[in-house]
C-alpha cells in the first residue's frame, strides 16, 4: 500500500468473491469491495483533485498528516483514506483456514499469553462485540512485544499508535448484514474460519 498514491485505484481482491463461502457470502464480498471500498476510494480521489500538494502521499501518509491539512478537508481525508486503508487490510487477512488454529511463532505467543486458543478466541470475540456502532477490532503486537486487542471507531486507524496490526475484523453492519442481519456475534464466530493465519504470521513477524 505504501507506494500507492493519487489517483488511488481499488485493488482486486487477492481471491475470488466466493472464496469465503459459506462464512462470508459472495454477495457480501462483492458489495463490500465494489460498493463500499470503491466509494471510499472515489471520494478520496475527489477530495485530492484540488490538492496537488497531497497527490504524492500514500494512504498512510495522508492519514498521519491529516491534522496538518486545511480543516475543511481533514475529516474527509481521514474518513476516506482510513476507509480505503482499513478495507484493504481487512481483505488481506481473509482466507479459509479449515478451522485450523495458527501455527508458528504467533501461535506460540498466543499460547504463552492466553493459555489456549479458545481463551484467545473468546477475548477477541468480546473485543469485536464491544465496538459500539461501526468500527473494527484488531489483534496487534504492542510496543512491549505483547499481543493485545484494540478497537477503532468508524474508519479510525492505529497508524498513529505504536501498535503493529496483525489481523482485523470489520464490524460495520455492511460487513455482515446481508447474511447475518443484526447478529454480529454469529458473523464474528464464522469469521474465525476465514482468518488468514499465514498472513497474520507475516504481519506479526514483520516479513
Ligand atoms: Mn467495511
Amino acid at each position: 500500500m505504501l507506494n500507492e498514491h493519487y489517483p488511488f485505484v481499488n485493488p482486486p481482491l487477492p481471491y475470488a468473491y466466493d472464496s469465503m463461502e459459506p462464512f462470508i457470502s459472495r454477495k457480501t464480498m462483492e458489495l463490500h469491495r465494489n460498493g463500499y471500498l470503491q466509494t471510499y476510494i472515489n471520494d478520496l480521489n475527489q477530495v485530492l483533485v484540488d490538492y496537488p500538494e497531497y497527490q504524492e502521499f500514500s494512504l498512510e501518509q495522508l492519514i498521519c498528516y491529516a491534522d496538518n491539512m486545511p480543516t475543511h478537508i481533514r475529516s474527509s481525508i481521514l474518513h476516506n483514506a482510513g476507509g480505503a486503508y482499513n478495507h484493504i487490510f481487512y481483505f488481506s487477512t481473509l482466507k479459509k483456514n479449515d478451522n485450523r488454529p495458527p501455527s508458528g511463532s504467533l501461535a506460540d505467543l498466543i499460547e504463552w499469553q492466553f493459555g489456549c486458543f479458545e481463551n484467545f478466541r473468546d477475548l477477541f470475540t468480546a473485543a469485536a462485540l464491544s465496538v459500539f456502532g461501526s468500527g473494527y477490532a484488531w489483534l496487534v503486537l504492542d510496543s512491549d512485544g505483547k499481543l493485545a486487542f484494540r478497537t477503532t471507531d468508524n474508519q479510525g486507524t492505529l497508524l498513529s499508535s505504536k501498535d503493529q496490526p496483525i489481523v482485523s475484523i470489520d464490524v460495520w453492519e455492511h460487513a455482515y448484514y446481508l447474511q447475518y442481519y443484526n447478529m454480529r456475534k454469529n458473523y464474528i464466530d464464522d469469521w474465525f474460519s476465514v482468518i488468514n493465519w499465514e498472513q497474520a504470521e507475516k504481519n506479526f513477524s514483520g516479513t
